[in-house]
């Protein structure tokens, strides 16, 4: 049965496969997503580790000279998506976004060596790849942290990759719709629109688009100028996991300089995170860094951070938390809270569940000595495939599956929860 779902999600990872890079579906996303990339390797190097670098390595041969490893990577011509190189103009050679995404690179980058078979080549890939993610990482910092808090903001919620979370509701109140062009989506051809963001969360992110190229995407007055400024645990704590992970590897290589900078980094950035931290509701929360103030959203995003070297008892609480959870959802993890009337089960990042946030959480709660936990969400990640298939996202409380269909990295997940349960051999 386990071998039979393994063969299925390495069938998908192949279909999905350009050569160098691998979409995350074809149609609805036909170029290279950053995070989807970092994660995907992950599950391509149980059966080619070759090609897992290879994965990551085309992501950031994109890497901007600032240090930015952009979300989207345009590699070739499709008119399939909005919005497309042309909207973007940040005038690459090969066109990208001009914006990021989750940093999961450093997590990945290093797992990939921790678990390598072929130690030569991925010492090799390693060191090639450790100085970009650390010049990734220090722009982060730099560009996106200028007075120097320890935690960085995110100036779109495509950043996030949580696109439509509730989370943005009341910040994107303050982003004006006033000289949008006007655009055709091409998402809902693709997708059930119900099942995606609103027109009105799509002139918004429109609007920030123009308002960044407008300033020549210059990183170093983007994060003044948006409106947008918020600051994510989730994305804080993946971050930081990439750090606290590039640390040890650099270690292992021996590049204490950069050992010694990204432990630094992860010590402060803990340290910072506390102030998200909601004790009455037992997890992180978002803060607006415009508005100066705490979001009033009870999102995945605070669960997610456990990903992150945060402390014991933090972890214990989230695991609390995920498991009143449990109590109202069929399956875990929604990406927001049912007991919360803006939930909507369907709704792309508003309540839906995405396995790669499921494998980060059981990872971080693993990491915590909370196995038993991080067990029921693996489990709940191979009863929606079993029951939905490999879908992009799914409905918590019934399993449809929702969005674009044989996905490439809830494929890669899969592989990954598998394996590491040591069920392909069964
Ligand atoms: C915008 C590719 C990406 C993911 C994001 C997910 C979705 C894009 C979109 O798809 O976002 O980046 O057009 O909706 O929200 O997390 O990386 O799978």
């Amino acid at each position: 049965m386990s071998e039979n779902i393994i063969n299925r999600a390495v069938e998908i990872l192949r279909q999905n496969d350009l050569g160098d890079y691998t979409v995350p579906t074809h149609g609805l996303y036909p170029f290279q997503w950053n995070w989807d990339s970092c994660l995907t390797a992950l599950g391509q190097s149980q059966f080619d580790e070759g090609r897992a670098w290879r994965e990551i390595e085309t992501l950031f041969a994109h890497q901007w000279d600032d240090g930015m490893v952009p979300h989207i990577i345009f590699h070739k011509e499709d008119d399939g998506y909005f919005p497309g190189p042309e909207i973007w103009a940040t005038g690459r050679p090969v066109p990208t976004s001009g914006i990021t995404q989750p940093p999961v690179a450093g997590f990945s980058v290093a797992r990939l060596a921790a678990r390598a078979k072929n130690k030569a080549l991925a010492e090799e890939k390693a060191r090639l790849l450790l100085p970009k993610i650390q010049a990734w990482h220090e722009w982060f910092y730099r560009c996106r942290d200028p007075e120097g808090t320890g935690l960085v903001a995110i100036i779109h919620p495509w950043e996030s990759g949580r696109d439509n979370s509730i989370d943005w509701d009341e910040a994107f109140k303050r982003v004006p719709t006033e000289g949008v062009l006007p655009f055709v989506r091409r998402d809902t051809q693709h997708a059930n629109p119900d099942h995606r963001p609103t027109q009105a969360q799509y002139e918004r992110y429109v609007w920030l688009v123009q308002r960044f190229r407008s300033l020549g995407w210059d990183n170093d007055k983007l994060h003044d100028a948006s409106p947008f400024q918020l600051v994510d645990p989730g994305f804080n704590g993946i971050l930081l996991r990439s750090c606290n992970d590039l640390a040890d590897l650099a270690e292992q290589l021996g590049e204490n300089a950069i050992a010694a900078a990204s432990r630094a980094r992860v010590e402060s950035g803990v340290a910072a995170l506390e102030q998200l931290w909601d004790e009455g509701l037992g997890q992180y929360r978002c803060f607006d860094r415009v508005a100066g103030a705490a979001v009033d959203s009870a999102s995945v995003a605070g669960l997610l951070a456990a990903f992150a070297p945060i402390p014991q008892p933090r972890k214990a609480a989230i695991a609390r938390r995920i498991s009143e959870l449990a109590n109202r959802t069929r399956y875990l993890v929604p990406s927001h809270d049912p007991a919360d009337p803006r939930f909507d089960g369907l709704r792309y990042w508003r309540g839906p569940i995405w396995l790669i946030v499921n494998f980060m959480i059981a990872d971080g709660l693993r990491q915590g000595g909370l196995s038993d936990l991080a067990e029921q969400i693996d489990q709940s990640s191979l009863d929606l495939i079993g029951k939905a298939g490999f879908a992009e996202y799914y409905d918590p409380m019934t399993a449809e599956p929702c969005g674009g269909a044989t996905f490439t990295w809830t494929a890669a997940m899969v592989i990954e929860i598998l394996v590491g349960l040591g069920m392909e051999q069964k």
